[in-house]
C-alpha cells in the first residue's frame, strides 16, 4: 500500500531539529560529529534500517558533516516513512 503524504510541515512538528526543504515536499537536517569516523558509523546504521525499510535517504558527506534530505518518492511528499528514518537519525546520533 502507498503511504499517505502528511507533509513537511506535519513532519518538523514531530521531529527535533529538522527543517522543511525549499522547492519540495521534503525535511532536511544536517548531522555534524567528532570526525569522519563517527559520520561514517552513523551512515552505515542508517543504511542499514533504510534497507529494512526500503526507503531511503538524499545526503551527502563531507567529513564529520552528513547532510540529510528526507521524502517518500513514491508519494512525492513527506510521509510517516520520513518520521520513521528521521527519529532514528535522531536516537542514534544523539
Ligand atoms: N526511498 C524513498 N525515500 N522513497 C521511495 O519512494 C522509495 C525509496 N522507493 N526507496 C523504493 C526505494 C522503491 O524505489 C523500490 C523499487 O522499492
Amino acid at each position: 500500500m502507498a503511504h499517505t503524504r502528511i507533509g513537511a510541515a506535519s513532519a518538523v512538528a514531530q521531529l527535533q531539529g529538522w527543517a522543511a526543504a525549499d522547492g519540495r515536499d521534503a525535511i532536511v537536517k544536517t548531522f555534524t560529529f567528532k570526525d569522519f569516523n563517527a559520520a561514517f558509523g552513523f551512515m552505515t546504521r542508517v543504511a542499514l534500517l533504510a534497507e529494512k525499510l526500503d526507503h531511503h535517504p538524499e545526503w551527502s558527506n563531507v567529513y564529520n558533516r552528513v547532510e540529510v534530505l528526507l521524502a517518500t518518492h513514491d508519494a512525492d511528499g513527506v510521509t510517516a516513512l520520513d518520521v520513521r528514518l528521521a527519529s532514528f537519525m535522531d536516537e542514534i546520533s544523539g
